[in-house]
Order: structure tokens, then C-alpha cells, then sequence
């Protein structure tokens, strides 16, 4: 385990970095890389992102002109991955060779050779701005626009239980430094396309609800993309929705993957530990949200399983 001035001291010795990504990319893996490779390039140095999923339209100012186009990297590092899998698509080409992994998740499992991981920082942005600052990295605007998108978007625009006082500070500095927070909360909380409300419409009104109302759950499958035309990207804030309802405890998304597998993501208020209940299924994430994966089951089948584990983690809590 290594802290912020031995990151800086490693990548102060690289050229020619890649920054990788987790798939099914967010605002704050997508705002840390491309924060890091614009840093980076402004010490002289080549650096490029990567990400094994498609970056939506609502992300794309984040790595404009960042993203690698098949060059060779001397040294790879990741960013906001707690678990090699998270890659995606790029896990099997790079896992083998990531030499640092920068993250704040609680679950995270070492996979790089070095890794910075502090789960008290609310988003991985908070990591690269202070290790920016390490390196002596000037901060422009585009930069403190990646970072702050990284901090609003991880803290649901600084409402979650994840914020400390330095989340509000470094997005103080951020201000300071040129990042259009209006421009960037109004993109990411209060803009959505029209078939995303489509899709929204269609998914709240499967909601079920179990267990005297502490759990409620939603089901996305294939077909609400292909009715909708709404993008996977559309969907990402559909799992906050669940745990908004009074009284719910813990708030369950089930998404069908392309591939047939099924995505859970949840997301829960105090007592109760979405990590927890994720991890019997070999995820994790965050106290109150993390994922895991199905594989080979069906969206009723997953179900079941995770409202098995629902049960039990409240069980054992003394909530039912
Ligand atoms: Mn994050």
C-alpha cells in the first residue's frame, strides 16, 4: 500500500501511461483519467485513458482527445477500480500488468503491484486532486471540470453520507480553478433525454415492494432499451430512485445485460450495508452502494436471490 507522494514519486519516473477505467464508466472514473492524463501531458509526458465500454454522450467532455488509439504503453494504472473484473472488456489485455491502482471503494481487493486506496475519500477525484497537486500539475479548467464532475456525481451533488469536509474543500478549490459547477450539476442531475423518461416511466411501474416496504425493488430489461430507445447510460441514476421512497431500507436495480447477465445495483440508507448483502454474491462497492453480477440467471431468478439476501441481512439486523 503506498499513500499520495509515493503515487506521485512512481509516476514522476513513467512516459508513455495509460489510465484505465472501469466499464460501465461514471463520472468520477472517467473525470479521475481524464483529469490524470491532462495533468500528465502538461508535465511533459505521454499519457492516454482507456475504458472497456463505450463512454456515453453525457461523459464524453470528460476524455475528449484523451482516449488511447492503440499505442503501446510503458506503465498502466487504473482508476476508481476496486476489482480487476470491473474492467470489463480491457481486464484481460491489462489486468496482468497494472503497476498502481488509484481508488476509494471499501472493497477494493489489491490487484496492482502498488496501490493508493482510501475508502474515507468520497470519490476517486479527491485522490487525483491531491495527487495532482503532488506533482505540481497546473489544474486548468478542463481539469477542475473532470475532478469536480467526479466529486458531484460519486456524492449525488454532495447529498450523500460519503461527504467530509475536504470533498467541500477541494470542490472549493475546484470553484476557484475555473470548473462551471452550475453548467456540470445541471448536465448530470437535471437534464435527461426524453427516451430516458420514457424508460424511467416504464421501470417505476414494475416497482415492487418487500418486506413491510424496506425493500423495493426495479427490473430493467432488454426490452425497455429496445421500446424506449433509451441508452444503458440513460439508465445509470435509475438505481438511486428505489432508496428515495420513504421507509425503504435498501433500494434493489436489476438491469439485463446485453450478454444476458444480470447487473444488481443497491443502494441503501443506515442500518443497512448494500456492500454487505452484494458481497454474498462476490460484489461490492460502498457501504450504502455497491453491485454485483449474475451470471446465467434470469432477471426473476436474480431476484429471488437477492431478496433471500435482503431478508437475511435485515434479519440479522433485527429489522423484520
Ligand atoms: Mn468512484
Amino acid at each position: 500500500m503506498t499513500d499520495c507522494a509515493g503515487c506521485a514519486a512512481l509516476l514522476r519516473g513513467w512516459d508513455d501511461i495509460l489510465v484505465l477505467c472501469h466499464a460501465s464508466p461514471d463520472g468520477d472514473t472517467l473525470g479521475a483519467a481524464g483529469a490524470l492524463v491532462q495533468g500528465l501531458r502538461a508535465l511533459g509526458k505521454r499519457a492516454w485513458a482507456a475504458c472497456g465500454d463505450e463512454v456515453g454522450e453525457k461523459y464524453r467532455y470528460l476524455v475528449d482527445g484523451l482516449l488511447a488509439g492503440g499505442e503501446a504503453p510503458a506503465h498502466v494504472l487504473s482508476v476508481d477500480v476496486a476489482t480487476p473484473e470491473l474492467l470489463g472488456p480491457l481486464e484481460k489485455e491489462y489486468a496482468a500488468a497494472i503497476e498502481l491502482a488509484i481508488d476509494h471503494h471499501g472493497s477494493h481487493k489489491p490487484f496492482a503491484k502498488e496501490s493508493w486506496v482510501d475508502p474515507k475519500a468520497a470519490a476517486a477525484c479527491e485522490l487525483l486532486y491531491q495527487l495532482l497537486k503532488e506533482l505540481g500539475a497546473p489544474i486548468d479548467k478542463p481539469m477542475a471540470d473532470c475532478l469536480y464532475t467526479g466529486l458531484t456525481t460519486d456524492t449525488g451533488c454532495f447529498r450523500y453520507t460519503n461527504v467530509t469536509p475536504l470533498t467541500h474543500r477541494i470542490a472549493a478549490e475546484l470553484l476557484e480553478l475555473g470548473a462551471d459547477a452550475g453548467e456540470i450539476n445541471r448536465r448530470m442531475f437535471e437534464c435527461k433525454p426524453k427516451a430516458q423518461v420514457e424508460a424511467e416511466k416504464r421501470i417505476l411501474a414494475g416497482m415492487e415492494f418487500f418486506f413491510e416496504g424496506k425493500c423495493a425493488m426495479v427490473q430493467v430489461p432488454q426490452s425497455v432499451y429496445k421500446d424506449t430507445g433509451a441508452q444503458e447510460s440513460d439508465l445509470e441514476g435509475v438505481a438511486s430512485l428505489p432508496r428515495q421512497i420513504e421507509g425503504v431500507l435498501v433500494g434493489v436495480t436489476l438491469k439485463e445485460k446485453e450478454d444476458g447477465r444480470v447487473k444488481a445495483s443497491l443502494r441503501s440508507n443506515p442500518p443497512v450495508s448494500a456492500c454487505a448483502i452484494c458481497e454474498k454474491f462476490g460484489g461490492g462497492g460502498h457501504k450504502y452502494a455497491a453491485g454485483c453480477t449474475f451470471e446465467g440467471a434470469s432477471l426473476a431468478e436474480a431476484a429471488g436471490k437477492i431478496t433471500a439476501a435482503v431478508q437475511e441481512h435485515l434479519a440479522g439486523l433485527n429489522l423484520l
